[in-house]
């Protein structure tokens, strides 16, 4: 039987504001899966906290709500204990790269098979308009009332040199290109970086969808740009200021449960523990 948007849809009411970019996100990643015909037992949505981490919630899939910043280490733990699922990581910017920022670095490198997606809204939503690691420089906000004057963290580039094999960017006003790099990220073999320029239309009234229309480039389409070749992509994303759009850098190595030692042919969650109770009990009394 043909897997539908429908699929994907619940009855709980999404709390976010009317108008949040989240909408578009998770409308996007419904289409995404549904196009690959994955249906929702076999996806596992793992969000963190923020107003981006709901999407376990409204999403109709399975769904972990973890801590924040946790999103990449619970998803990576149910990617290895069965990798027949389709693991999706979702989160905020502030989530992802302030205090989950290590993750990231560590994810990439090991080259987990996750497609993890930030809602980037360069702004701390849940907690009312304060600072994040993405807010534009000079951006007036609730913690920096005279302006931010940090650098801010650049996503794409960072999982780029950290080892990320796929690396993307949207934007949740285009939601028809969205499922398009999503379904892309989904069906690559390794972790993929989806950032979705995803706006806040309560808390940042400087980055919005206007103002993303008249910002934003797009790869897609160029048939001069090569997304294996990484320092072309590193180039492309410090000449646009990080403002582009499509499938910046792709590439192919193996993943990180495929060389686990210890796990077989068959994922961990369905083979035997392989343990009596007799064996339980010697273990366990070795730390006595
Ligand atoms: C350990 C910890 N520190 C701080 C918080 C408070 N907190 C909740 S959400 C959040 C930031 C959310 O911003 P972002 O990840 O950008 O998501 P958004 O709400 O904008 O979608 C913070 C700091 C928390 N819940 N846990
Ligand atoms: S506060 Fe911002 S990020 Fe949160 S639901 Fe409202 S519009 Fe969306």
């Amino acid at each position: 039987m043909a897997v539908v948007l429908e699929e994907f849809k619940t009855s709980v009411k999404p709390t976010w504001c009317p108008g949040c970019g989240d909408f578009g996100v998770m409308n996007a990643l419904g289409r995404a899966v549904a196009s690959l015909g994955i249906p929702g037992h076999e996806v596992v949505v793992v969000s963190g906290i923020g107003c981006s981490g709901k999407i376990s919630q409204h999403f109709g899939a399975y769904g972990i709500h973890t801590l924040h910043g946790r999103v990449l280490p619970t998803a990576t733990a149910v990617k290895v204990a069965n990798r027949s699922l389709t693991v999706i990581a979702a989160g905020g910017d502030g989530d992802g790269y302030g205090i989950g920022v290590g993750h990231l670095v560590h994810a990439a490198r090991r080259n987990v098979d996750i497609t993890y997606v930030v809602m980037d809204n360069h702004i701390y939503g849940l907690t009312t308009g304060q600072t994040s690691p993405t807010s534009d420089p000079g951006m007036a906000t609730k913690t920096h009332p005279r302006g931010a004057f940090e650098e801010p963290v650049h996503p794409l580039a960072l999982a780029i040199v950290s080892g990320a094999t796929f690396v993307a960017q949207g934007f949740s006003g285009d939601v028809n290109g969205l499922a398009r790099i999503l379904a892309e990220a989904i069906r690559h073999p390794g972790f993929a970086l989806v950032n979705v320029f995803s706006p806040c239309v309560t808390f940042n009234k400087v980055n919005t969808y206007a103002w993303y229309r008249e910002s934003l480039t797009s790869v897609d389409g160029d048939p001069d740009y090569d997304p294996s070749d990484r320092m072309a992509a590193l180039s492309r994303i410090e000449a646009t200021r990080g403002l582009v759009t499509g499938i910046l850098y792709r590439s192919r190595r193996p993943t990180f449960e495929s060389q686990l030692p210890g796990l077989g042919e068959k994922p961990l969650a369905v083979l035997p523990a392989g343990l009596s109770g007799e064996d339980l009990e010697d273990l366990l009394a070795e730390f006595e």
